[in-house]
């Protein structure tokens, strides 16, 4: 206080600033002459400056909205219920199925989950889902304090069913599974209830083709998203057979759209692939936990599936949505696929950016829910 009225009285008594002293010195100086009549002009300057920065900052900000597109209308998140049955080959060749099953059961409240098929080729089988099923029950609880419509876990084991183990001959098709079975008896359930059955095929589509066959009434109950390239070539006879034969099928065939899930896209800081998992996904209870043992950074190359169900209306492929956007090919056939657009590819990969450019919104909408596994139990 005393040091506050001797300056105050300083002032006072020079009837000027605190910095008086240097002023004088300044003022008998030639380069002190300059700067006091130069300071009027950069003092303009510098506030020119500052409110052209403030300026720029909005203008970037306001662009970058602009870039940030609006978000699908419809979709699971805004309340709307679909049937799926998840066809996977987890526990094959590659351990992302595991990240993609951990993610779909994260937000199985969301959904009517009608089926969880083993498809291989490969080592994959029924265990695998179950071994998730395992971890989802030890999370149950967590799960259960933010919606009552998380499905308990036994539920969710009377559905886990084996699908092919071999590709199919050359034919197509072969031998009824207990997959291709559970396929049709779900399928007629839209007799009921009205609402079309989601497959979203992760693996091999032999089941799918093998149900088609045995009984094609169900046709026109189905929604099939193939995520295809490699698990289209690990059994082509099977692919060849329903898009042949079965051309009023409809069908989403990504071939490379789903790449958009790990490669593109924000990725940085915490959205990266190896940091947003080390982050927000390894100590997220038991999934988290099973997650990261089998993968350490961001696949998930099937999730674009499910996240086509989360958001964007899922009857009109050629929309917008979080799991990616298509084309129609033909008008007359139910049939899409990815957008060969140069705009919308990213690297070698067509149509990855109508997945990619909702990665923030996607993996934020998750970090949410993988915080509710990090609660104390
Ligand atoms: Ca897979």
């Amino acid at each position: 206080m005393k040091r506050f009225q001797t300056k105050f009285e300083h002032r006072h008594i020079m009837g000027c600033s605190e910095f008086v002293p240097g002023r004088l010195f300044w003022q008998k100086a030639a380069v002190g002459r300059l700067f006091w009549r130069a300071w009027p002009r950069a003092l303009v300057l510098c506030g020119g400056l500052v409110v052209g920065w403030i300026g720029g900052q909005w203008a970037v900000g306001a662009l970058a909205e602009q870039a940030s597109p609006a978000q699908p209308a419809g979709g699971a998140l805004t309340g709307q219920r679909f049937r799926v049955i998840v066809s996977t080959d987890i526990g094959g060749s590659d351990p992302d199925d595991f990240q993609s099953m951990v993610h779909y059961l994260m937000y199985a409240n969301c959904f009517d989950t009608e089926g969880l098929i083993s498809s291989p080729p490969g080592a994959g089988r029924k265990e695998h889902i179950l071994e998730v099923l395992d971890a989802y029950e030890k999370d149950f609880p967590k799960l259960r304090r933010h919606s009552q419509q998380f499905p308990e876990p036994d539920k969710l084991r009377a559905v886990v069913k084996q699908g092919a183990i071999d590709p199919a001959p050359k034919a197509g098709y072969s031998e009824p599974t207990e997959g291709s079975r559970w396929i049709i008896e779900r399928a007629h359930a839209k007799e009921k209830d009205n609402r079309p059955l989601w497959i979203l095929v992760w693996g091999s589509i032999t089941d799918v083709a093998q149900a088609l066959h045995d009984d094609p009434s169900i046709k026109p109950h189905l929604r099939v998203y193939f995520v295809s390239s490699w698990n289209r070539r690990m059994d082509l006879a099977a692919y060849d057979y329903l898009v042949e034969k079965h051309p009023d099928l409809w069908l989403i065939v990504a071939e490379t759209t789903f790449r958009g899930m790990y490669v593109g896209g924000l990725q940085e800081g915490d959205l990266g692939n190896r940091e947003f998992i080390r982050r927000y996904v390894k100590e997220a209870g038991a999934l988290g936990e099973l997650l990261f043992r089998k993968k350490a950074d961001i696949k998930m190359g099937d999730t674009p599936s499910v996240l086509y169900l989360m958001r964007g209306p899922a009857e009109e492929p050629t929309a917008e949505h979080w799991g990616g956007s298509f084309i129609r090919p033909d008008p007359k056939r139910p049939f899409w696929t990815d957008n060969p657009d140069p705009a919308l590819q990213e690297g070698k990969y067509p149509g990855a950016r109508t997945v990619n450019r909702w990665r923030q919104d996607y993996l934020r909408d998750w970090q949410q829910r993988l915080a509710w596994l990090q609660d104390t139990p």
